[in-house]
């Protein structure tokens, strides 16, 4: 099933980094970022809907968007694919597990180290302030911050933000020393997280892809493994630490 090299090269690596997208959640039963836009939100495209304009222009819409989200977010359960992450990073002596997912489902696999890109769909905070807040009144939509009185908002970076600086420096200092670099389910589109596994190349690193489909990086993957994460990613692992 897997060639050789690929075996020897996640063998052998010291430093292994992984960015995961929507494609690694999606066999838990959360619908891929694309996949989302259904009901209320299904004429929309979701970089129209995932900025702060959205927001301000009809706060009640993108609020109950994501609250829909989080509670779809908070019945789910990590899959195969995300257990096979967490194992990994037990096995590789420098491993860096990057996501642009928001619904924590790593963590709740038991990744202990995992850095978020995107924020994470479970916490909300001050749109004025920043500050998180661990408890809101339901009965306004969008709820008020308690300290300042302004509209609470999803703690995600939306389109046109800017990531949250440590988890960019650190995501990319990762990337630039990656003797090998796993993308898995993701479209690499969006930027400045598909700029990731460009990185690791320039500094010489193998690229794996796992995806279901072909992306713009598939062509600069040393090994493109096609299939769903959830049954690849077992495999795997179990074929380079029997
Ligand atoms: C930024 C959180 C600097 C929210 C997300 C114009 C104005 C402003 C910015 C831009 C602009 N033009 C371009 C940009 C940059 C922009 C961007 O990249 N746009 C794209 C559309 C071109 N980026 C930004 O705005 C970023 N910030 O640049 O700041 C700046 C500041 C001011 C002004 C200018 C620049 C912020 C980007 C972060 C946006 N937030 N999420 C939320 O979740 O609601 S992005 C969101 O979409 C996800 O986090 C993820 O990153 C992305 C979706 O991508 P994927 O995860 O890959 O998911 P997708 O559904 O696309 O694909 C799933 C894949 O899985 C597929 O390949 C499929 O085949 C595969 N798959 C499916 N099933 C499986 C599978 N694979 C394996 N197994 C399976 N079972």
């Amino acid at each position: 099933m897997f060639e050789p090299e690929l075996l020897s090269a996640l063998r052998s690596a010291q430093r292994v980094v992984v960015l995961t997208g929507a494609g690694i959640s999606a066999e838990s039963g959360v619908p891929t970022f694309r996949d989302a836009l259904t009901g209320l939100w299904s004429n929309f495209k979701p970089e129209e809907l995932a900025t702060p304009g959205a927001f301000l222009r009809n706060p009640k819409m993108v609020w109950e968007w994501y609250a829909l989200r989080r509670q779809l977010t908070a019945q789910v359960t990590p899959n195969p694919g995300h257990f096979a992450l967490a194992e990994m990073e037990r096995r590789v002596p420098h491993f860096a597990l990057i996501t642009q997912n928001v619904d924590g489902l790593h963590q709740r696999a038991g990744s202990r180290q995992v850095t978020e890109l995107h924020g994470n769909i479970g916490r909300v905070k001050c749109f004025e302030e920043n500050t998180c807040v661990s408890a809101w009144d339901e009965t306004t939509v969008p709820p008020r911050c308690p300290h300042c009185g302004s509209w609470l908002r999803p703690d995600v970076v939306w389109f046109g933000e800017l990531l949250p600086e440590e988890a960019r420096e650190a995501a990319s200092g990762a990337s630039a020393n990656a003797e090998v670099f796993l993308s898995i389910g993701t479209s690499a589109l969006v930027y400045p997280a598909a700029d990731l596994p460009l990185e690791a190349l320039r500094h010489g690193a193998v690229l794996v892809e796992v995806n279901t489909e072909e992306t713009p990086l598939t062509r600069r993957a040393k090994f493109s493994l096609r299939g769903p994460s959830g049954r690849v990613l077992p495999e795997l692992v179990r074929a380079v630490w029997p």
